[in-house]
């Protein structure tokens, strides 16, 4: 039963009631005490916790015990295909959390978070942070508790993201779950237990998901990070965006479909537990997550038609037809990768990478007569500490040092470093294997063999930083390789 509307913050009257209300809200939750779960910092802790990196952090707090903080925080799923049902959770019991504080302060009942489109090409502003999230006061001239100072320098909200940051060809994926074997990651992430980032990460959790974080974030702000990211209040309106483009998803084409496998559907090999919004203690499975119109969820998005044009690209996953019409993935042949890591720096630098022109013989010699075969550029086991930014990969190009612009043929996508540093294994929770990321570069490969410059012994990857000034001082990706696949 849908009782709630999630609105466009883009299509909302600067102080709608929705964002006053919001901000009312977060500022009464941060005078809650830290070990009450419906604490503003209780539930950005939910999602990743480290007290040395906690900006709040005072003698005066009280913590809640080690045992509740093992089993409540630190939670958030990442280079999973847990990553969107456990972040729609996640959405749910902070949604309802706000709601009731919403109601205790005099407001009214059924309050709901809104979503932050970003990806909207027929709004110019679309990339810019919404105004409540910057303007010093309410207009009542109270403080506004939705601007925090701790995000990347943005005039009047311009961030500075660009269109690559915010691109949703994620949504042409045919597959929810990736075989994180070199070829496609899929649309919502490989299978995978409990993760809190290592490993493969999902499409929509690469892009635009990690890039819009590290670009609100910046080099040292919350949302740059696990362990502060929900500090920021932009935060949940970003996750509702992602929410609701796993809608979008699905309503696109009928083959688009949720895993039906019950490890998935059960969390068999995980278990997810919250407080609700009366601070009972509820555990959730994906199955619970699946239509956001029952009772449980009881929500729906103000738009969730499909903003990619017709005759936008439909993933080669679509024509490949497995036992009972099933779309399966093939497993993907390794073309070439390199033996040593590769040091990222604050400067373009470039990596080589030796290829076999023998190998990947099927597929890769039927790339001419593409879509036969995709290419996958694997940027495996990138470790680093810090909030690293965001880099451009080109492959290819004429003046490494200088790279074009991302509108140039030779991009191939960017490489978000949010959730490095958790992933790398500075924090006590993790095994610390890295981030890895897949980079389908078809239709870069491509152009360069028809520019004439591919080279089927040799591949030149150049990483160039997103932002001027970003720190990378022991940023590094551990394996480049490219694979062939479906
Ligand atoms: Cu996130």
């Amino acid at each position: 039963m849908v009782t709630r509307v999630r609105q466009d913050v883009n299509k909302l009257p600067q102080w709608d009631p929705t964002l006053l209300w919001y901000a009312k809200a977060v500022a009464e939750m941060q005078t809650r005490p830290f070990n009450d779960p419906t604490s503003w910092r209780y539930q950005a802790a939910i999602h990743g916790y480290q007290r040395d990196q906690d900006p709040f952090a005072s003698d005066s707090d009280t913590l809640p015990s080690a045992a509740d903080q093992r089993t409540f925080w630190s939670q958030c799923q990442h280079s999973s295909w847990f990553f969107l049902p456990w972040h729609r959770m996640y959405l749910m019991c902070f949604e309802a959390m706000v709601a009731a504080t919403v109601v205790k302060l005099g407001g009214p009942a059924g309050w709901s978070l809104p979503y932050w489109n970003y990806s909207d090409t027929s709004n110019p502003g679309a990339r810019r942070l919404p105004a409540a999230f910057f303007l010093p006061t309410l207009p009542d001239g109270s403080a506004n508790a939705l601007n925090v100072s701790a995000r990347a320098p943005n005039d009047n909200g311009d961030i500075g993201m660009t269109p690559a940051e915010v691109d949703i060809r994620c949504l042409a994926d045919a597959l929810f779950t990736g075989i994180a074997d070199g070829g496609h990651p899929g649309f919502g992430g490989p299978k995978t237990g409990f993760n809190h980032g290592n490993g493969p990460t999902g499409a929509l959790e690469k892009t635009p998901h990690g890039d819009v974080h590290v670009a609100v974030g910046g080099d040292s702000g919350l949302m740059s990070a696990f362990e502060t990211a929900a500090l920021d209040p932009i935060f949940w309106l970003h996750h509702a965006n992602i929410d609701r483009l796993w809608q979008v998803w699905l309503n696109r084409l009928s083959s688009h479909k949720n895993p039906a496998d019950t490890t998935w559907l059960s969390a068999s090999n995980a278990k997810f537990q919250f407080h609700d919004a009366s601070g009972q203690v509820q555990t959730y499975t994906p199955a619970q997550m699946l239509d956001t119109t029952n009772t449980l969820l009881g929500y729906q998005y103000e738009d969730t038609s499909d903003p990619l044009a017709t005759g936008a690209p439909v993933s080669i996953h679509a024509a490949v037809g497995g036992p009972m019409g099933a779309v399966v993935q093939q497993p993907a042949e390794l073309a070439g990768g390199t033996s040593a890591a590769h040091a990222l720096a604050n400067a373009p630098t470039t990596a080589q990478v030796p290829l076999q022109a023998g190998a990947a013989s099927v597929r890769g010699a039927a790339l001419t007569s593409a879509p036969v075969a995709r290419v996958y550029l694997n940027l495996e086991n990138i470790t680093g500490s810090g909030r690293p930014g965001g880099y451009g990969v080109y492959l290819n190009v004429a003046d490494a040092a200088n790279p074009p612009a991302q509108s140039d043929p030779g991009f191939a996508g960017t490489l978000p470093m949010f959730g490095v540093q958790a992933a790398s294994g500075s924090d006590l929770l993790h095994q610390g294997s890295g981030l890895t990321y897949v980079l389908d570069v078809t239709h870069v490969v491509e152009h360069l063999k028809a520019a004439g410059t591919w080279d089927a012994h040799n591949l030149r990857v150049t990483f160039a930083p997103l932002r001027a000034g970003q720190k990378a001082p022991d940023l590094q990706v551990g394996r480049i390789s490219l694979y062939y696949g479906d």
